[in-house]
């Protein structure tokens, strides 16, 4: 699911796609939604978590809670009374994990794990991912790098050193074609024209042709 600009409605979006490719409809896709900690605060994570778990009708979703412990400037002790928002999803039924998500390593094997779960089992999977806090979130409380905060390519970058699988100046050409690489698509962008309003409702309910139940 996109992320929406309205914190955690696509949780609720979630539902919909899910429920296309819930057991029995012969789907095989699956959904992945994903938010942040305190948009876990909002109705509409809530709703996922009954929508996607109810007996027999379980749907085939991984929701993804990226935990950097800050709503804006308001700490995670001020919004949730658990110590892990993956424990909510225990209520419900579903298998639970909480990861070091500034570790791309155990974030692979997690996902892979969580991946199989909900493609094989159609049920669905909460995964938290512990991440860091690197900058404030805007204006609002100071978008200035957070020092004390892990950096992940940082961290990983030293891995690869350690371990002897790349070096310093492969890293910076690495880094340097990808900057470049993205630089010229944000200068492309601005030049493409602007959306036509008429597709404004493109894409938002199914489409006008289709019938409930057929391809
Ligand atoms: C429905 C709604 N309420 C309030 C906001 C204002 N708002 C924007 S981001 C944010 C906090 C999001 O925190 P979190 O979900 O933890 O995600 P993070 O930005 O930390 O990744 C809030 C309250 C919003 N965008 N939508």
């Amino acid at each position: 699911m996109p992320v929406t600009s309205p914190i955690e409605i696509q949780y609720s979006i979630a539902i919909g796609t899910a429920r296309a490719q819930r057991k029995g409809t012969g789907a095989k896709g699956i959904t992945i939604v994903q938010g942040g900690d305190a948009g876990t605060a909002e109705g509409d994570f809530a709703t996922s978590l009954i929508w996607s778990s109810r007996k027999g009708n379980e749907l085939p979703l991984l929701l993804i809670v990226t935990n950097n412990r800050y709503g804006i400037s308001t700490p995670y002790a001020g919004q949730h009374g658990y110590d892990h928002i993956s424990d909510r999803g225990k209520a419900f039924n579903m298998p639970t994990a909480v990861i070091d998500g500034n570790d791309p390593e155990a974030a692979y094997a997690a996902l892979e794990t969580a991946l199989h779960y909900v493609r094989t089992e159609r049920k669905p999977y909460l995964l938290e991912a512990m991440v860091s806090r690197l900058r404030g979130h805007s204006s609002a409380s100071g978008a200035n790098p957070v020092k004390e905060e892990i950096d992940c390519i940082e961290r990983f970058e030293r891995r690869l050193e350690e371990r002897n699988l790349m070096t310093r100046s492969q890293m910076d050409a690495l880094k340097e074609k990808y900057t470049a690489e993205l630089g010229e698509a944000a200068k492309r962008i601005r030049t493409e024209p602007q959306p036509d309003p008429r597709s404004v409702y493109d894409f938002v309910f199914a489409d006008k042709n289709y019938v409930a139940g057929e391809q």
